[in-house]
C-alpha cells in the first residue's frame, strides 16, 4: 500500500472515530437535557385570559345543577365549543339513580382530536355543580347550589382552552376531551355515590374499541396559591404518568406548583375510570391540609367556590404543564 493511501485511510478512520464519539455525546446532551427538546418541539403558550373566559362562561349560567335550565344550557354551550374545536364532538345522555332515589338525566361531553391516531391520551373533568353548598360554614346556606367556579368550571375551562389551542396547532399524538356529568350530586356517607357520569363512561366507553395510553383528570384546578401534591389512586394505578406530568410541570417553569408528596386517596372521576375501564388515569385536584374544609380546598362546597376564588396563574400553571405534556407525547 501507499504511504499516502495509508495517510489517507488513518486520517479516514481518526475522523469516523471523531465523529461517532461527538455524535454520541450530542445523543446524551439531548437525553439529559429536556429544555433542548423545547428547540425542535413547539409547544404553544396557554392563554389564561382565554381560559378565564371559558370558566366564568359556565359560572354566568347558574349553578349547573343536574335537571335545572342552567346544565341544558352550560351542556349546549360546551357542546357547541368542542364541536368548534375538536373534529368530532358528541353527548354521551343516559339516566341513572342518586343517593337519595332520584332519577338523573347525565350528559357527558366528549371532543376528540385526531381521531384516528392509535396513540392517544384524554383530558377529563366534571362540569356538573353540586346542588348544595353543604360544606358552608354558615348552616342556613346549606341547600343553596354552588356556582362551582373551581369544583367544576375551572377544569373544563383549562381543557377548553387547551382544545383550542390544538384547534390551532395539532399535536403529534390524539386527545379526547371528556367532560363528565353527575360528579358532585354525592353523599358523604357513600363513597359510590359520586361519580356516576364518569362511572357510567367507565362501563359504556363512547367507542367500545376505544383505548387510550393514559387519561389526566382536573379537579379544582383554578383558586389561588393551589398545590397539587401526588393523590394516592392517581400513584397507585398510574404513578409513571404522575411523575410525567409533575416533571414536565418542572419544565414548563411550575414546578413551584406540583409538589413530589404523596398524599391521601380521593374518590374522584379517575377511580372508576382506572378500576372499570382499566386506563391508567390521574387526578391534578388541589388538596390543602391547612384547610379549615377537611384535606379539600377551602371553599369547597359552600357559597364561596364562585368566581371571586379563580386565579389566573394557577389555570396557566396547569394548563401550561399539560400543553408540555401532550405536544412532546408521541
Ligand atoms: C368525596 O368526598 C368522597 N369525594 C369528593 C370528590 C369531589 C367532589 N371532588 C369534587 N367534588
Ligand atoms: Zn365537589
Amino acid at each position: 500500500m501507499k504511504n499516502s493511501t495509508k495517510i489517507f485511510l488513518l486520517s479516514l478512520f481518526a475522523v469516523m472515530f471523531f465523529v461517532s464519539c461527538s455524535d454520541n455525546s450530542r445523543k446524551k446532551t439531548s437525553r439529559n437535557n429536556p429544555k433542548e427538546n423545547k428547540t425542535h418541539i413547539m409547544i404553544p403558550d396557554f392563554n389564561a385570559d382565554s381560559a378565564y373566559v371559558f370558566v366564568k362562561k359556565q359560572v354566568d349560567f347558574g349553578p349547573r345543577v343536574p335537571g335545572s335550565s342552567a346544565h341544558e344550557a352550560c351542556a349546549g354551550y360546551l357542546l357547541d365549543k368542542l364541536k368548534e374545536f375538536a373534529d368530532t364532538a358528541f353527548f354521551q345522555s343516559f339516566k341513572t339513580r342518586a343517593f337519595d332515589g332520584t332519577t338523573l338525566n347525565g350528559k357527558n361531553i366528549i371532543g376528540s382530536f385526531n381521531p384516528k391516531a392509535r396513540s392517544r391520551i384524554f383530558l377529563c373533568s366534571h362540569w356538573d355543580s353540586r346542588p348544595w353548598a353543604d360544606k358552608d360554614p354558615d348552616p342556613s346556606k346549606h341547600n343553596i347550589p354552588v356556582d362551582a367556579a373551581n369544583d367544576g368550571a375551572s377544569g373544563v375551562g383549562v381543557i377548553l382552552e387547551i382544545a383550542r389551542q390544538m384547534s390551532i396547532s395539532k399535536p403529534e399524538i390524539g386527545v379526547d376531551a371528556i367532560f363528565f356529568d353527575l360528579e358532585d350530586y354525592g353523599s358523604y356517607s357513600d363513597n359510590d355515590s359520586w361519580a356516576l357520569g364518569a362511572r357510567y363512561w367507565s362501563k359504556n366507553l363512547h367507542d367500545p374499541d376505544y383505548n387510550a395510553k393514559y387519561g389526566i383528570l382536573l379537579d379544582m384546578v383554578g383558586a389561588k396559591g393551589a398545590k397539587f401534591y401526588m393523590e394516592g389512586y392517581s400513584m397507585m394505578y398510574a404513578a409513571d404518568v404522575v411523575k410525567k406530568v409533575w416533571t414536565a410541570a418542572g419544565r414548563a417553569g411550575y414546578g413551584q406548583d406540583f409538589i413530589f408528596e404523596k398524599v391521601g386517596y380521593i374518590d374522584d372521576d379517575h377511580l372508576p375510570v382506572n378500576e372499570n375501564a382499566g386506563i391508567p388515569t390521574i387526578d391534578i385536584i388541589h388538596l390543602d391540609n391547612e384547610s379549615s374544609n377537611g384535606s379539600f380546598f377551602e371553599y369547597w362546597h359552600t357559597t364561596k367556590d364562585n368566581m371571586d376564588a379563580i386565579s389566573k396563574e394557577t389555570l396557566k400553571a396547569v394548563g401550561q404543564t399539560l400543553l408540555t405534556v401532550i405536544y412532546e407525547e408521541k
